[in-house]
């Protein structure tokens, strides 16, 4: 990549093997089902989670919204997080254009939302409240500094849906990152789940495109809703050959992102101008804050770093988000620790 760009995994660029592998693609229409490619990643991924199909969706959003509306009809109610990325930053779209009616529960700080909550946000049957038909969680969670959510809590919330016939939805946009630094397999991980949605973007470098995987039947009615949706595409093997890629290869690889994640939140730590939890930042996520007295605001000293070709998310005034991924090596996080000193007023 061109500069040192910390604000998100999104900005990954595809590999050079990736674009490779596009140019080469064998490709059909999707819409009738004959792209190869696209056949061949879907196959792989539901194979890869222990699901029986899969989907091609054009984004982590497309892939939780067609979840959504494939699970729940209008009036019907999903319990997810308060901070859960389909709550916050998916446009609502849920409630736009599926009438899904979203009933919050607080995120704790290990991305999990507690166990009784979820009991008591289940409606009993009235006449008077919406209809209960999805539990939905992230994993990693994004606004909890990526932490990675175990099989065992996993598990228990598949069983409270299991007991009151609810369906379990994960979005699982970085759910590799999750089973990585949980040394786990995504399929165990993720068994107690009816579907799940995970990005093919983002860390794992494809260009777009995520993989909605679940049941048969769930994937037909999922298919439908995403050509309601304008998500059926035509000779997209060119994104699914990057998506092979990312599903094969950068899946294995994200421990070094969370290990330079570890180098430079140990680095900002060491820093008397920051606050930051360390025992929170165990993927490729971390979020951190500038102390009153540091005598300089989050928006000045990312701007400062622009002179040193460094992108950083500032958020309000003190708070920062930053993200590593398969384009920041070590020496990078090295290069980004020395220049926020010189930045820094002493
Ligand atoms: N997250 C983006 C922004 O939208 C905030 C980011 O930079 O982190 N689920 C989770 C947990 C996500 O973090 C994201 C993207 C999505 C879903 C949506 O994926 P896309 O961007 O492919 O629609």
């Amino acid at each position: 990549m061109d500069c040192i760009d910390l604000r998100s995994d999104t900005v990954t660029w595809p590999t050079p093997e990736m674009r490779q592998a596009m140019a080469n693609a064998a490709v059909g229409d999707d819409v009738f089902g004959d792209d190869p490619t696209v056949n061949r990643l879907q196959d792989e991924a539901a194979r890869r989670f222990g699901k029986e199909s899969g989907l091609f969706v054009t984004s982590g959003t497309m892939g939780n919204l067609v979840a959504v509306l494939a699970h729940c009809g209008r009036g019907d109610e999903v319990i997810l997080g308060d901070k859960a990325h389909t709550f916050v930053y998916e446009a609502g779209g849920i409630a736009v254009l599926g009438g899904v009616h979203p009933h919050t529960v607080p995120v704790q700080p290990d991305g999990t939302l507690p166990l009784d909550l979820i009991r008591q946000a289940i409606r009993p049957d009235n006449i008077h409240m919406p209809v209960t038909r999805l539990i939905l969680l992230e994993n990693t969670h994004g606004s909890m500094s990526g932490v990675p959510i175990p099989k065992d809590y996993i598990d228990s919330v598949g069983e409270i849906a299991q007991e009151h016939g609810l369906a379990l939805h994960i979005d699982g946009a970085r759910i590799f990152n999750a089973a990585t630094a949980l040394n786990c397999d995504v399929a165990d991980l993720t068994a107690a789940a009816d579907s799940v949605t995970f990005c093919l973007s983002k860390g794992l470098c494809a260009p777009a495109g995520s993989i909605l995987v679940g049941s048969r039947e769930f994937i037909t009615k999922a298919r439908r809703v995403r050509k309601i949706l304008g998500g059926g595409m035509r000779q997209v093997g060119v994104l699914a050959a990057a998506g092979l890629i990312a599903l094969n290869t950068m899946t294995r690889r994200l421990a070094d992102d969370h290990a330079n994640a570890r180098r430079l939140a140990e680095g900002l730590a060491a820093m008397p101008q920051f606050e930051i939890d360390l025992t929170s930042v165990q993927t490729n996520i971390m979020f951190f804050s500038l102390r009153d007295d540091a005598g300089i605001t989050a928006p000045q000293l990312a701007d400062k770093l622009k002179a040193h070709n460094i992108k950083l998310m500032s958020m309000g005034q003190r708070d920062f988000r930053i993200v590593t991924h398969y384009w920041i090596r070590p020496e990078h996080v090295d290069q980004v620790l020395a220049a926020i000193q010189e930045e820094l007023p002493s």
